[in-house]
Protein backbone atom coordinates (compact mmCIF):
# COMPACT_ATOMS: atom_id res chain seq x y z
CA UNK A 1 0.00 0.00 0.00
CA UNK A 2 1.62 3.19 -1.30
CA UNK A 3 1.58 6.41 1.24
CA UNK A 4 1.81 10.10 0.99
CA UNK A 5 2.03 12.98 3.24
CA UNK A 6 -0.97 14.85 1.68
CA UNK A 7 -3.00 11.27 1.19
CA UNK A 8 -6.92 12.24 1.27
CA UNK A 9 -7.83 8.54 1.55
CA UNK A 10 -11.27 8.67 2.68
CA UNK A 11 -12.16 4.66 2.15
CA UNK A 12 -11.21 2.43 -0.32
CA UNK A 13 -12.75 -0.32 -1.96
CA UNK A 14 -13.13 -2.46 -4.31
CA UNK A 15 -16.21 -3.99 -5.89
CA UNK A 16 -15.79 -7.18 -7.59
CA UNK A 17 -18.85 -7.66 -9.92
CA UNK A 18 -20.17 -11.37 -10.02
CA UNK A 19 -22.98 -10.52 -12.79
CA UNK A 20 -20.96 -12.70 -14.91
CA UNK A 21 -20.26 -15.95 -13.52
CA UNK A 22 -19.14 -19.42 -14.42
CA UNK A 23 -22.24 -21.21 -15.52
CA UNK A 24 -23.04 -24.86 -13.69
CA UNK A 25 -21.89 -27.51 -15.80
CA UNK A 26 -23.89 -30.75 -17.25
CA UNK A 27 -21.26 -33.45 -15.32
CA UNK A 28 -21.00 -34.75 -12.39
CA UNK A 29 -17.95 -33.85 -10.33
CA UNK A 30 -15.36 -35.84 -8.89
CA UNK A 31 -13.06 -33.28 -8.18
CA UNK A 32 -12.86 -33.37 -4.14
CA UNK A 33 -10.94 -36.58 -4.68
CA UNK A 34 -8.41 -34.86 -7.31
CA UNK A 35 -4.61 -34.87 -5.58
CA UNK A 36 -1.06 -35.12 -6.72
CA UNK A 37 -0.74 -36.21 -10.62
CA UNK A 38 -4.20 -37.66 -11.08
CA UNK A 39 -5.02 -36.60 -15.32
CA UNK A 40 -8.46 -35.78 -16.26
CA UNK A 41 -9.49 -35.52 -19.83
CA UNK A 42 -13.10 -34.34 -21.06
CA UNK A 43 -15.67 -35.54 -23.95
CA UNK A 44 -18.14 -33.78 -24.70
CA UNK A 45 -20.86 -32.90 -22.10
CA UNK A 46 -18.79 -35.78 -18.89
CA UNK A 47 -15.58 -35.24 -17.99
CA UNK A 48 -13.39 -38.73 -17.09
CA UNK A 49 -10.81 -38.99 -13.73
CA UNK A 50 -8.20 -41.37 -15.16
CA UNK A 51 -7.12 -43.93 -12.36
CA UNK A 52 -3.81 -44.41 -14.37
CA UNK A 53 -2.93 -40.35 -13.37
CA UNK A 54 -3.22 -41.58 -9.70
CA UNK A 55 0.31 -41.67 -8.43
CA UNK A 56 1.50 -45.08 -8.05
CA UNK A 57 -1.90 -46.44 -9.62
CA UNK A 58 -4.32 -48.77 -8.20
CA UNK A 59 -2.85 -51.02 -5.21
CA UNK A 60 -4.14 -52.91 -2.57
CA UNK A 61 -1.92 -53.54 1.02
CA UNK A 62 -2.59 -55.13 4.14
CA UNK A 63 -1.48 -55.26 7.55
CA UNK A 64 -3.14 -57.58 9.98
CA UNK A 65 -6.56 -56.69 10.20
CA UNK A 66 -6.09 -53.24 8.22
CA UNK A 67 -6.90 -53.29 4.04
CA UNK A 68 -5.51 -50.11 2.14
CA UNK A 69 -7.17 -49.29 -0.72
CA UNK A 70 -4.62 -47.30 -2.68
CA UNK A 71 -4.94 -44.88 -6.05
CA UNK A 72 -9.24 -45.27 -6.20
CA UNK A 73 -11.05 -42.14 -6.96
CA UNK A 74 -13.84 -41.02 -4.92
CA UNK A 75 -11.78 -42.23 -1.70
CA UNK A 76 -12.83 -38.91 0.29
CA UNK A 77 -16.35 -39.54 -1.08
CA UNK A 78 -15.92 -42.65 0.84
CA UNK A 79 -14.55 -41.50 3.96
CA UNK A 80 -16.60 -37.92 4.04
CA UNK A 81 -19.93 -38.58 2.75
CA UNK A 82 -21.37 -35.80 4.39
CA UNK A 83 -18.65 -33.23 3.61
CA UNK A 84 -19.98 -29.91 2.92
CA UNK A 85 -17.49 -27.08 2.40
CA UNK A 86 -19.16 -24.15 1.86
CA UNK A 87 -22.23 -24.73 3.60
CA UNK A 88 -24.75 -24.45 1.19
CA UNK A 89 -26.69 -27.47 2.24
CA UNK A 90 -24.90 -29.43 -0.97
CA UNK A 91 -22.40 -32.14 -0.25
CA UNK A 92 -19.72 -32.11 -1.88
CA UNK A 93 -19.55 -35.20 -3.81
CA UNK A 94 -22.51 -33.79 -6.22
CA UNK A 95 -21.86 -29.88 -5.35
CA UNK A 96 -20.16 -27.99 -8.67
CA UNK A 97 -18.95 -25.38 -6.48
CA UNK A 98 -17.39 -26.81 -3.22
CA UNK A 99 -16.05 -23.50 -1.56
CA UNK A 100 -18.73 -21.09 -3.10
CA UNK A 101 -16.22 -18.84 -4.91
CA UNK A 102 -18.00 -19.08 -7.83
CA UNK A 103 -15.85 -21.35 -9.73
CA UNK A 104 -16.82 -24.67 -10.90
CA UNK A 105 -14.72 -27.45 -9.36
CA UNK A 106 -13.73 -28.61 -12.47
CA UNK A 107 -13.03 -24.94 -13.22
CA UNK A 108 -10.31 -24.96 -10.62
CA UNK A 109 -8.75 -27.81 -11.08
CA UNK A 110 -8.31 -27.28 -14.70
CA UNK A 111 -7.61 -23.31 -13.97
CA UNK A 112 -9.91 -22.53 -17.18
CA UNK A 113 -11.28 -19.64 -15.76
CA UNK A 114 -7.35 -17.33 -15.77
CA UNK A 115 -5.04 -16.29 -18.69
CA UNK A 116 -2.74 -17.92 -18.24
CA UNK A 117 -4.66 -21.28 -17.27
CA UNK A 118 -4.01 -21.55 -13.22
CA UNK A 119 -5.55 -24.35 -11.06
CA UNK A 120 -6.87 -23.00 -7.48
CA UNK A 121 -8.05 -25.09 -4.77
CA UNK A 122 -11.34 -26.42 -5.04
CA UNK A 123 -12.01 -26.48 -1.67
CA UNK A 124 -10.52 -22.88 -0.29
CA UNK A 125 -12.46 -20.02 -1.72
CA UNK A 126 -9.29 -17.39 -1.66
CA UNK A 127 -6.33 -19.79 -2.63
CA UNK A 128 -3.76 -17.45 -2.03
CA UNK A 129 -5.75 -15.55 0.96
CA UNK A 130 -5.35 -12.25 -0.38
CA UNK A 131 -8.90 -11.11 0.39
CA UNK A 132 -10.26 -11.89 -3.00
CA UNK A 133 -11.75 -15.36 -4.32
CA UNK A 134 -11.14 -17.05 -6.65
CA UNK A 135 -14.21 -16.24 -8.31
CA UNK A 136 -13.39 -12.49 -8.01
CA UNK A 137 -10.06 -12.91 -9.08
CA UNK A 138 -10.82 -14.79 -12.27
CA UNK A 139 -13.53 -11.44 -12.80
CA UNK A 140 -10.19 -8.94 -11.98
CA UNK A 141 -8.13 -11.60 -14.37
CA UNK A 142 -5.41 -11.00 -11.07
CA UNK A 143 -3.60 -14.21 -10.10
CA UNK A 144 -5.04 -16.08 -7.99
CA UNK A 145 -2.02 -17.75 -6.22
CA UNK A 146 -0.17 -14.34 -6.01
CA UNK A 147 -1.04 -13.02 -2.30
CA UNK A 148 -0.17 -9.25 -3.55
CA UNK A 149 -1.97 -9.19 -6.66
CA UNK A 150 -5.51 -8.29 -6.48
CA UNK A 151 -7.78 -5.57 -7.75
CA UNK A 152 -7.11 -2.92 -5.26
CA UNK A 153 -6.74 0.74 -4.62
CA UNK A 154 -3.40 1.58 -3.63
CA UNK A 155 -3.46 5.20 -2.74
CA UNK A 156 -5.78 8.43 -3.12
CA UNK A 157 -4.39 11.59 -3.14
CA UNK A 158 -5.04 15.50 -3.80
CA UNK A 159 -2.15 16.88 -6.72
CA UNK A 160 -3.03 19.84 -8.19
CA UNK A 161 -6.23 20.59 -7.61
CA UNK A 162 -7.65 17.52 -8.89
CA UNK A 163 -7.68 13.99 -7.27
CA UNK A 164 -5.91 10.82 -8.12
CA UNK A 165 -7.15 7.33 -7.53
CA UNK A 166 -4.21 4.52 -7.88
CA UNK A 167 -4.96 1.04 -8.35
CA UNK A 168 -3.81 -2.31 -9.38
CA UNK A 169 -4.96 -3.16 -12.90
CA UNK A 170 -4.12 -5.16 -15.93
CA UNK A 171 -3.13 -4.20 -19.11
CA UNK A 172 -5.74 -4.15 -21.70
CA UNK A 173 -9.28 -4.21 -18.93
CA UNK A 174 -11.29 -1.97 -18.56
CA UNK A 175 -12.57 -0.54 -14.89
CA UNK A 176 -15.27 1.62 -14.15
CA UNK A 177 -14.71 4.40 -11.04
CA UNK A 178 -17.39 4.91 -8.59
CA UNK A 179 -17.22 7.46 -5.67
CA UNK A 180 -19.81 8.93 -3.39
CA UNK A 181 -19.49 12.02 -1.56
CA UNK A 182 -19.92 12.67 2.34
CA UNK A 183 -19.84 10.12 4.84
CA UNK A 184 -19.22 6.58 3.35
CA UNK A 185 -21.29 4.59 1.62
CA UNK A 186 -21.46 2.25 -1.16
CA UNK A 187 -19.49 4.29 -3.96
CA UNK A 188 -22.46 4.14 -6.78
CA UNK A 189 -22.03 7.12 -9.42
CA UNK A 190 -20.08 5.99 -12.21
CA UNK A 191 -17.77 8.32 -13.26
CA UNK A 192 -16.51 6.71 -16.17
CA UNK A 193 -14.51 4.32 -17.46
CA UNK A 194 -11.40 3.56 -18.46
CA UNK A 195 -9.37 0.84 -20.22
CA UNK A 196 -5.74 0.25 -18.97
CA UNK A 197 -2.64 0.90 -21.58
CA UNK A 198 0.14 -1.36 -22.36
CA UNK A 199 2.96 -1.20 -19.68
CA UNK A 200 1.50 -4.44 -17.53
CA UNK A 201 4.47 -6.42 -16.24
CA UNK A 202 5.07 -9.86 -16.53
CA UNK A 203 2.49 -12.67 -17.13
CA UNK A 204 -0.43 -11.64 -15.98
CA UNK A 205 -0.02 -7.94 -17.09
CA UNK A 206 0.24 -6.27 -13.97
CA UNK A 207 0.42 -2.59 -13.66
CA UNK A 208 -0.90 0.56 -11.46
CA UNK A 209 -3.07 3.20 -13.43
CA UNK A 210 -3.89 6.65 -11.84
CA UNK A 211 -7.67 7.85 -12.45
CA UNK A 212 -7.88 11.68 -12.18
CA UNK A 213 -11.24 12.89 -10.69
CA UNK A 214 -10.76 16.12 -12.03
CA UNK A 215 -11.59 19.11 -9.60
CA UNK A 216 -12.26 17.07 -6.79
CA UNK A 217 -11.65 18.53 -3.73
CA UNK A 218 -14.82 17.51 -0.98
CA UNK A 219 -14.93 14.55 0.94
CA UNK A 220 -15.39 11.31 -1.53
CA UNK A 221 -15.24 7.77 -1.78
CA UNK A 222 -14.27 5.73 -4.65
CA UNK A 223 -14.52 1.89 -5.20
CA UNK A 224 -13.24 0.65 -8.83
CA UNK A 225 -15.11 -1.95 -10.58
CA UNK A 226 -14.45 -4.91 -12.71
CA UNK A 227 -16.34 -6.63 -14.91
CA UNK A 228 -15.58 -10.07 -16.87
CA1 LIG B 1 -15.14 -23.25 -6.39
CA1 LIG C 1 -11.46 -22.11 -4.81
CA1 LIG D 1 -7.30 -14.50 -3.79
CA1 LIG E 1 -4.17 -12.87 -5.87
Amino acid sequence: MATSANRVLVVSIVVVSLATLVSAQGYRQLSTVHDGSGTMSSGGTYTNWSAAGQPGGIAVSSNGALTHYAGFLQAVDIKRPNLDTDGDGVIDEISTDNDGDNLTDTAEVQGSSFTPPTATDVNIADSDGDGTTDGGEAIAETDPTDENINLQILDIRDVGGNREVSYMARQGKTYHIRSTDGSYQQPATDLGSQQEPAGGSGTWLVRTNVYTDAGATTQRSYAVEAQR
